[in-house]
């Protein structure tokens, strides 16, 4: 039977906790939770951050599907606590009676106007607690798990932040066709490495800067900004994904993946929209045959050609929309008296480009592992390990 990976998150932003569940981990890893902390930690730096990122210092608890330090093949659950839950242990507790403060002014690009249709709620604190983006805290935690999978066989996630706002980098980890040659993954890696040290992942010390001040700005107009991150998957093998149905394809779980991130609006792989312009003798990735080895000169398919894996580092990018709570509000509707109001006012950020570049890369794990598992899927590493070695490379 076919194995692949699920993940199921339950928790509100001001509840008492987020809870997440990964089930198709083989059995014998041996996890890391330094490495779970780190990549908590990573999301929730970054310019532009308000003022919860004070409040919270995430980390993991894993309470169940691992035993001293090792998986048992058996669902993982996580634990994240909500500092702030101290704050809110009124306004949202499980039991009891309601406060009587409810919000019923949708803010324009929120979840809060179209959720509240849905589930019928007429205080949108109900939508916007389980709408709001701090539930990939969790995801982050589990995606960190699907990491320590693939790195295993030697995959590594990589990210930067290639604009905000209209500020942009100018780096990609893809030549996109200025270059005369395709970035090698020390280069990719370096570029990553830098963006590392920077307050908004930007790889640039210049145009971190220049990010750096658009967000201060924004900040001072009571607006919020977006922009556009890059992720690479590094070393993944060629043959994960599937050209022959829809829903296996690697591009589309990948979109999928990525544009579930609260805030998304565009996904690209490789390259992307520049695609579009490209006549195909610029644009496709010639063949070449090296030391009697199958290279490619560029990487504008991003590493997938006919929805599977093609060996070539797999290239994603995806643009974030501004931060829909503004401080300054759009117009909007009282949805209890039907008169016109500005939207729905509360603490929250200007930018999380730089926090969603991580969530990002937990996406891509969780993604890239479920179809490395359809592929060598085994329940005990050492399954996976020998099927993983007995099949064509490039
Ligand atoms: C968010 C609003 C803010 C963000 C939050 C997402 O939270 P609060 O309303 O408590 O100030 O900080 O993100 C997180 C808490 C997080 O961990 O990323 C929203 O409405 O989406």
């Amino acid at each position: 039977m076919m194995k692949s990976l699920k993940i199921l998150t339950a928790g509100e932003s001001h509840g008492q906790g987020l809870t997440g569940i990964i089930s198709g981990i083989p059995a014998g890893i041996k996890l890391d939770l330094y490495k779970i902390n780190l990549d908590l930690a990573r999301r929730q730096q970054g310019t532009g951050r308000g003022g919860r990122m004070k409040i919270e210092k995430d980390s993991a608890e894993i309470i169940s599907g691992v035993r001293f330090g090792t998986t048992l093949g058996s669902p993982i659950a996580v634990l994240i606590k909500n500092r702030d839950w101290d704050n809110w242990k009124e306004d949202m507790a499980v039991w009891g009676n309601s406060t009587g403060k409810s919000v019923t002014i949708p803010r324009p690009g929120h979840a809060d106007l179209a959720g509240s249709v849905k589930y019928n709620h007429k205080d949108l604190r109900n939508v916007l607690e389980r709408a709001s983006a701090r539930e990939t805290a969790v995801r982050v935690a589990l995606g960190s798990i699907a990491k320590q999978l693939i790195e295993y066989f030697g995959i590594k996630i990589v990210s930067h932040v290639t604009s905000i706002g209209n500020v942009k980098s100018g780096g990609s980890f893809i030549s996109l066709c200025t270059d005369d040659r395709e970035k090698t993954n020390e280069e990719i890696i370096e570029i990553f490495e830098r963006a590392e040290k920077s307050p908004v992942r930007c790889a640039s010390s210049e145009k971190s800067e220049e990010m750096t001040d658009f967000i201060n700005r924004t900040k001072e107009l009571k607006d919020t900004a977006g922009g556009i991150f890059e992720i690479a998957a590094l070393n993944v093998p060629a043959g994960l994904g599937s050209y022959s149905t829809w829903d296996e394809r690697l591009d589309s779980l990948l979109s999928a993946a990525i544009s579930s991130i609260p805030g998304i609006k565009g996904v690209e792989i490789g390259a992307g929209f520049n695609a579009a312009e490209l006549p195909g003798s610029q644009c496709h990735d010639p063949i070449l045959i090296r030391e009697n080895r199958i290279e490619r000169s560029s990487n504008n398919a991003g590493g997938i050609e006919g929805g599977v894996s093609n060996g070539q580092p797999v290239i994603i990018r995806a643009a974030m929309k501004p931060i829909p709570t503004l401080t300054s509000p759009i117009d909007s509707v009282d949805l209890e008296t039907m008169k016109p109001a500005p939207a729905h006012r509360e603490r929250s950020d200007i930018c999380a480009v730089p926090a969603a570049s991580i969530v990002g890369e937990a996406m891509t794990a969780l993604a890239i592992a479920d179809v490395f598992l359809r592929r060598f899927g085994g329940d005990s590493i050492e399954l996976m390990d020998r099927s993983f070695k007995s099949t064509n490379k490039i």
